[in-house]
């Protein structure tokens, strides 16, 4: 599909931005949670279910083969937003989390032994710890963990250490979903690579915000959710170089990745078939290509320009409530604040907040390691996207002065 003509207001194009919630009108500051959706994503989604609805793969009839299409396409849209060489180098998952579950017993599990090592960084989500954490323990491998520094980045001159002949495989997230910080993925990859180590990215916080080149990058796997990036949820991405895959193991069983089965054995169709067994989320799919078609018709530039001034802006504004510290300050970095109060804990602020219809999250963010690392129990996060405005952040700043009046400061 053509890109269509750029919306001046794309506020507008997001249905759920207009709601109330608690009377006031809805702040949404909890992009990196999930993103909303904008109108031309909910129109393809019910379109497909209200007019295209068939199964994939399988029928000889119209209906079928035109959502095969449909899916086929959608596949080809995620190869052309990450530069994939080919369209059989993306498979669909549920989400960032099963595709990384699936690298690591596809590709990590079979090739390690007791005492290999798999390298991560101490700003990972349990998405991209747990699983690593879960194959190494099974085949008696050690999960090694690159250190930060203070502002939030990952210490290069440890990170280069701690590469070595054990390491089979190098997982880092592209950009931390608490510090806001993007990673120097290229020059981590290139310091891995001359040592002929595999890298997988945990991008799901990084394609909302920045354009990704997986060719570019030189990365092995790439991984992100729809939901982050406007699309549906329940769909996610594991990009995957065609030779690495072409010999991976299948990771479920099932219909559709199958080329022939008896009772004897099973033979497996070739990549990405061979790791979408079962019938997929066909509309979060279609739903993902009209997601991408909507970011390249609004434009890389357009978000970035945009998010770059709402950083700033709330950067400085929340600089101005007295005992708030900022969590991470890398100077390359998305639009994720965290940040602590001295005044109140992070879920009474999250709660105080919800009251004025600004909804930020509270917690450890699925990083207790990280949160250990930074010395506190949880964080308050505000993460942005395009669509949010200045004036949502003079709210959120004047709740958090509220806060601490509330709480005596
Ligand atoms: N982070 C957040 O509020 P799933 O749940 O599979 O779509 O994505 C998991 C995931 C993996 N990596 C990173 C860097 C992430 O930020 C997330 C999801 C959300 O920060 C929900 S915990």
């Amino acid at each position: 599909m053509e890109p269509k003509a750029q919306n001046p207001d794309p506020r507008s194009d997001f249905p759920i931005l207009r709601r109330e919630v608690k009377g006031k009108p809805l702040v949404y500051l909890d992009n990196a949670a999930t993103t909303q959706k904008p109108q031309v994503v909910i129109d393809r989604v019910s379109g497909f279910l209200a007019n295209e609805n068939a199964n994939i793969h399988r029928g000889v009839h119209y209906l079928s083969m035109e959502a095969t299409d449909a899916y086929d396409r959608a596949r080809a849209k995620v190869a052309g937003f990450l530069n994939a060489a080919e369209a059989r180098e993306i498979v669909f998952t549920r989400g960032t989390t099963e595709a990384i579950n699936l690298v690591a017993r596809s590709f990590a599990l079979p090739r390690m032994a007791s005492g290999d090592e798999i390298l991560i960084s101490a700003m990972e989500h349990h998405a991209n710890i747990v699983p690593w954490q879960m194959a190494a323990k099974e085949c008696g491998a050690l999960l090694r963990v690159a250190p930060l520094t203070d502002c939030g980045q990952i210490d290069l001159e440890a990170y280069g250490e701690l590469l070595g002949e054990r390491t089979r495989l190098v997982a880092l997230t592209h950009v931390s979903n608490v510090l806001g910080t993007i990673n120097p993925a290229k020059e981590m990859i290139a310091m891995a690579k001359e040592l002929n180590i595999p890298v997988l990215l945990d991008g799901a916080q990084a394609v909302p915000h920045i354009s990704v080149d997986v060719r570019e990058l030189n990365c092995d796997f790439y991984t992100f959710s729809s939901h982050k990036l406007f699309g549906p949820d329940g769909v996610g991405i594991l990009y995957g170089r065609a030779e690495l895959l072409a010999a991976m193991p299948p990771y479920q069983g099932g219909g559709d990745m199958i080329e022939q089965v008896s009772f004897e054995n099973t033979t497996f169709r070739a990549p990405p078939e061979r790791f979408e067994a079962g019938t997929p989320n066909i509309s979060g799919a279609i739903g993902l290509g009209a997601a991408i078609d909507y970011i390249s018709a609004l434009g890389r530039e357009t978000i970035h320009a945009r998010e770059e001034q709402l950083l700033n802006y709330a950067t400085n504004r929340l600089g101005e409530v007295p005992g708030l510290s900022i969590r991470g300050t890398a100077p390359e970095k998305v639009a994720v604040i965290s940040f602590t109060l001295e005044s109140a804990h992070p879920h009474d602020i999250g709660t105080i907040l919800d009251a004025s219809g600004i909804a930020i999250r509270a917690g450890h963010h699925c990083a207790q390691p990280l949160m250990q690392h930074l010395g506190v129990p949880a964080t308050a996060r505000a993460s942005f996207a395009f669509y949010n405005t200045t004036e949502e952040i003079d709210r959120l700043t004047e709740a958090l002065l509220e806060v601490n009046r509330m709480f005596g400061t």
